[in-house]
């Protein structure tokens, strides 16, 4: 008899694995009952679980710890880190307002990544109830393994959120050899097949199964932050109390260092389209410097830069617009593969710079979707030394979500009101863009220049996205 027999027959034994007919807390009757919670009773059912549990992921799988999810899970995480020496986390169920309100227990270094243990899976919502809180933390989720998947689209939803999940066994195979080993008959067997084939939702993933966490604060997210310019970037909201970020396209050098000068108090970040300006000199550079300096915010310049590594050491640093030397932050297309960070970082990390990867872009039909937004956080996380965050639109919605929270995500197409122009350009409010959509910075143009009043627009723009920051932080 295989391992795996075994263990299905003591499950049985101990009436974990029940036949007949059941309520479920969902209301619907069941001819199959599963209740793991009482392996605690059996410290050796325990032990071989734990032991097959962790034989049955695929031998590349990497973690440096496990968190079970809470609670019939706990035991089992406690026994494989045991018995494994395997650190483990643990999450709480109701994070605590008072005290250290940590969501999280236990010592792990942000980016390491931790498996979660599961006892059942039906459709994944549990197991992301604890992926999204480690992932607040700043912890890597890939793999979740489950003693039961119920194959009820919990694979599907997983792998939706970017977690591979990997079961010890699959209830439909567990009902084959429960009945060849004559512990139910041929009518149950086939009513609970049916029952299981009826309440398959595999290939109709429950898309939008999201969980929203409580959002740390910048003072806690400089600390997981690697590079300079991103730190400082982060004091200077958290200073401000300013997560506005001014898209300052207007006709000219002068009328931009006029808006600068006007509206810098309000924001933490200035960007620019320095090829815009007909009236550019060299000394654009050194003024706008000065402005920032004198209102504490930071310069971007939205370069776009897309092409091979080595051009773009030149487009950074020469030309007539000499970017590098007074752009604190820059941004790239990864349309041409990591060698454009390396490229850049060349130049920039030494100078203390950073950079913003185009993850995905606001206008209408853009490329900038699915597996090219997963590589941009790839690229990210691999050269997290230089690059600090991430144009995006919608960051909530992406498959690690939440993303890593060192990386800071700035959002443009944003206006007080839903809607577009008639080039592609698609607005969201700043409380969406903010609160619903997971990003950090509200990057405005024609919202604020436009305005009769670019310095009290920009007020109001500031106040709306603090505002929606605060509400993420409680
Ligand atoms: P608007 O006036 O708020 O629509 O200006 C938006 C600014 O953000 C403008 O400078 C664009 O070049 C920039 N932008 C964008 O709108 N969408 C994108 O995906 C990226 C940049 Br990337």
């Amino acid at each position: 008899m295989s391992v795996m027999e075994s263990l299905i027959l003591q499950l049985h034994e101990i009436s974990a694995v029940k036949f007949g007919n059941f309520k479920l807390k969902s209301g619907i009757s069941s001819p199959i009952y599963i209740d793991l919670r009482l392996i605690v009773s059996y410290p050796s059912l325990l032990r071989q679980i734990s032991a097959t549990l962790i034989s049955s992921l695929p031998s590349s799988t990497r973690y440096d710890s496990v968190c079970g999810v809470p609670y019939t899970a706990l035991p089992i995480a406690t026994c494989v880190s045991v018995s494994n020496d395997i650190p483990m986390l643990m999450r709480r169920k109701e994070v605590k307002d008072y005290g250290t309100s940590k969501a999280i227990e236990g010592t792990f270094t942000p980016s390491e990544t931790c498996l979660i243990i599961e006892d059942l899976v039906t459709s994944g919502a549990s197991v992301l109830e604890t992926a999204t809180p480690l992932r607040a933390a700043g912890l890597v989720v890939k793999d979740a393994v489950v003693l039961i998947d119920r194959e009820q689209g919990g694979r599907e939803n997983l792998k939706e959120n970017g977690i591979e999940l990997h079961s010890m066994i699959k209830l439909s195979e567990m009902v084959r050899i429960l009945r060849e080993k004559g512990k139910l008959d041929e009518e149950m067997e086939r009513v609970v097949m049916k029952f299981l084939e009826e309440n398959k939702k595999v290939g109709v993933p429950n898309v939008g199964i999201r969980v929203k966490v409580k959002g740390l604060r910048y003072e806690e997210r400089l600390k997981l932050m690697k590079n300079e310019m991103g730190k400082k970037l982060f004091e200077v909201m958290a200073k401000k109390e300013s997560n506005l970020c001014l898209a300052a396209d207007v006709a000219t050098a002068s009328e931009l260092l006029q808006i600068a000068d006007k509206v810098g108090p309000e924001i933490c970040l200035l960007k620019t389209h320095v090829d815009i300006l007909p009236d550019f000199t060299p000394d654009f550079g050194s003024k706008l410097r000065a402005i920032a300096e004198k209102h504490n915010f930071l310069i971007f310049e939205d370069r776009k830069f897309a092409d091979i590594g080595n051009t773009v050491t030149m487009q950074y640093e020469g030309g007539i617009f000499r970017i590098l030397d007074w752009a604190d932050i820059i941004n790239a297309h990864i349309i041409s593969g990591p060698g454009i960070v390396d490229g850049l970082k060349l130049k920039g990390l030494p100078r203390g710079r950073g950079l913003l990867l185009l993850a995905e872009m606001s206008s209408a039909g853009n490329l900038a979707t699915g597996e090219y937004t997963a590589a941009a956080v790839k690229i990210a996380e691999e050269h997290s030394d230089f690059v600090i965050g991430f144009i995006s639109v919608n960051p909530a919605s992406w498959p690690g979500a939440p993303v890593n929270p060192a990386f800071i995500q700035a959002t443009p197409g944003v206006q007080m009101a839903k809607g577009g122009d008639n080039l592609g350009q698609q607005y969201n409010t700043p409380h969406s863009v903010i609160y619903d959509r997971g990003s950090d910075i509200i990057i405005v143009g024609r919202g604020i220049i436009k305005a009769a009043d670019p310095a009290e627009a920009a007020h109001e723009y500031r106040l709306q996205g603090w505002d929606a920051y605060l509400a993420k932080c409680s």
